[in-house]
Parts: C-alpha cells; sequence; structure tokens
C-alpha cells in the first residue's frame, strides 16, 4: 500500500528502479511536466483577473480559435521540455507539425518524444469550468543521434512508456503512469508542492455514470443509439446518471474515482468522432487500461490502433469494464 502524503519528488525517485528504462531521463521529463503544470496552474487561476481571457485572434490547425491560455499554455510546455533537454521532438494539439529540439547541439542525443494536449476543454475557460493538459510519452524509434521523425510519434498507443494529465478544477492534480498503476498527486498551491493523495486508482468494474453529448444523439450510430436508451431505462440499477462537463480530463477523472462510462462516438456530422488519437485518445487509454478500465473506438482497443496522421480523429469508449462491454454488446448487434 503506498503511503500518502509522499510529495511527487520523492514518489519519482522511490519508483525510478523499478521503471524498465530507468535512466534517470524518464524521471526529469516527469518534472518538467510537474514545473510546467505549476506555470500554467497560476495563469488558469487567475484568467479571470487579468485580460488574458478570449480569443488570441489566431486560429490552430482545428480551425479552433485559439484562447490565450491555449497559447500560454502550448508555449510554457514546449519551453519547460526544451530547456531539460531530455526530448528530442514534441507535437501539440496547437502546432500543425511536430517540433524537432536538438537542444544545445547534443546531436539529437535525446530519447523521448512527447506529445501534449496543452489546454483540453479550453472553451470551459470563460465560464470557469475545469480544463486540463494531457500528455503521451515515447521512446524514439529512429536511430539517437538523427533528427527526430514521423514515424517516432506515429506509434501504437501501446509503445507509450508514460502518460497522463493536469486537471486544473477545484484543486490542481497531476495523475499518470509509467506502466505500474495510475496515482494522482494534489496541489498545495500554498507550497508549490504535489502530494501523493490518490494512490492506485483503479476504474470501478461498474459504474452508474454515462458521458455524451446526447446534443449528437439524433447523428449517432444505432448501436450507441441502443446503449444510450440501455441507460435510461428503469431496469435493474438503471436509470444512470448523465454527467457531461465537455471537458474530457474531468469526465474522465470523476468516472474513474466513481465508476462511469466516456463516450464521444463517430456520427453523420463527425465521422471520425472530435478527440484526437495522439495526444488525447492514445494517453486516456492507456490510463485506463493502468486503472483496470477499458479503451475502445467501439470495437477495439484504442491502444492497437495504428496511427497514420499527426491529428487524427477517432471514435472513443472509455471506463468502467462492464460499462464499456455491455457498450460493445450493442454496436455488435448493429455491425
Ligand atoms: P463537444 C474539448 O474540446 C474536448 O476535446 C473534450 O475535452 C470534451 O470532452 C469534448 O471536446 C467536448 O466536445 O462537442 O461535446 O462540445
Amino acid at each position: 500500500m503506498l503511503k500518502k502524503n509522499k510529495t511527487l519528488g520523492e514518489f519519482i525517485i522511490e519508483n525510478q528502479s523499478s521503471f524498465q528504462y530507468s535512466s534517470g531521463e524518464l524521471s526529469k521529463l516527469i518534472n518538467a511536466l510537474r514545473l510546467a503544470a505549476k506555470v500554467v496552474n497560476h495563469e488558469v487561476n487567475k484568467a479571470g483577473l487579468v485580460d488574458i481571457l478570449g480569443d488570441a485572434g489566431d486560429t490552430n490547425i482545428q480551425g479552433e480559435s485559439q484562447q490565450k491560455l491555449d497559447v500560454l499554455a502550448n508555449e510554457k510546455f514546449i519551453q519547460t521540455l526544451k530547456n531539460r533537454e531530455i526530448v528530442c521532438g514534441i507535437a501539440s494539439e496547437e502546432e500543425d507539425d511536430f517540433i524537432s529540439i536538438n537542444s544545445n547541439d547534443k546531436n539529437h542525443q535525446n530519447k523521448y518524444v512527447v506529445l501534449i494536449d496543452p489546454l483540453d476543454g479550453s472553451s470551459n475557460i470563460d465560464v470557469n469550468v475545469s480544463v486540463g493538459t494531457i500528455f503521451s510519452i515515447y521512446r524514439r524509434v529512429t536511430p539517437v543521434g538523427t533528427p527526430v521523425e514521423m514515424k517516432d510519434f506515429l506509434q501504437k498507443g501501446s509503445e507509450q512508456v508514460a502518460a497522463g494529465y493536469i486537471v486544473y478544477g477545484t484543486s490542481t492534480m497531476l495523475v499518470y503512469s509509467t506502466g505500474d498503476g495510475v496515482n494522482g498527486f494534489t496541489l498545495n498551491p500554498a507550497l508549490g508542492t504535489f502530494y501523493l493523495s490518490h494512490p492506485n486508482m483503479q476504474f470501478p468494474e461498474d459504474g452508474k455514470i454515462y458521458s455524451v453529448n446526447e446534443g449528437n444523439y439524433v447523428h449517432f450510430l444505432q448501436g450507441v443509439k441502443d446503449y444510450i436508451k440501455y441507460c435510461q431505462k428503469e431496469e435493474g440499477d438503471r436509470p444512470y446518471t448523465s454527467r457531461y462537463i465537455g471537458s474530457l480530463v474531468s469526465d474522465f477523472h470523476r468516472n474513474m474515482i466513481k465508476g462511469g462510462i466516456y463516450m464521444y462516438p463517430k456520427s453523420s456530422i463527425a465521422e471520425n468522432g472530435k478527440l484526437r488519437l495522439l495526444y488525447e485518445c492514445n494517453p486516456m487509454a492507456y490510463l485506463a487500461e493502468q486503472a483496470n478500465g477499458i479503451a475502445s473506438d467501439g470495437f477495439g482497443r484504442i491502444l492497437e490502433i495504428e496511427p497514420t496522421e499527426l491529428h487524427q480523429r477517432v471514435p472513443f469508449f472509455c471506463g468502467s469494464k462492464n460499462m464499456v462491454e455491455k457498450l460493445h454488446e450493442f454496436m455488435a448487434k448493429n455491425a
């Protein structure tokens, strides 16, 4: 049983040796993300107080108007990772292409690539609803000593060596895994220190919460419609409760603690759904499986999908094992 009140720094040091690639570099990487999380948290928490809200007047590759906090979070995470000279490349939702990093001309000796959604759910910022950062970490597959290539980023989710998120909510938490379970750390803002508050997080096998944007109901596949009606039917422990924040990290986090399923299906208006495979679905799927949950595209494991593009979208169903398996039954009936 992990002792609570341990700091994130102590936890990283104590668990470094258990990590199969324990060369200390991954620990430095997690520490870099920890620092950036504190900086972004500070900005997110004061967003309502200074003229940092509103559009930055630019749009990202998604065609979405970039909130200034989006831009700031993106810059902070990229700069912090660059400064620590640990990664050889970064891909971000806010960047059209990946960024090759060869800090101080170290001749591309760094081994890791990071893919990041610096501020997911940013449309919630102006209405003071929680948002999050999502990160995914791989070892490069091209030779060390050469510039990073697209294939270093287009790896299956099952190849991730670590993944996690920061949720900027009523409290700020960093939740991550390096392949040995999921642990949650809560920031004490007075001290600027993350403390182990949620050791060994696990999805309950069952749950009573379903999370989906029901405004898109008429556009869903029949299997999804049938599952939503199943959730709403008076029978056994149903109807379930519908909870949808519009922020993947927050919905995922609540469902992991209480039990539930999050769905962003494809539809007649979003042929591959909305969520991005590489820096939203893969890291959340890695965490879900590490927490004894399931993450699928409605038919197969998210982590087995062979990526083809940096910003590709996939349908996403994730959460408590028995709930996702029940969804699969409805999808199979209507396949
Ligand atoms: P919709 C935020 O933009 C996001 O990527 C997820 O965090 C969230 O769950 C989803 O999109 C919300 O999308 O179409 O329901 O508003």
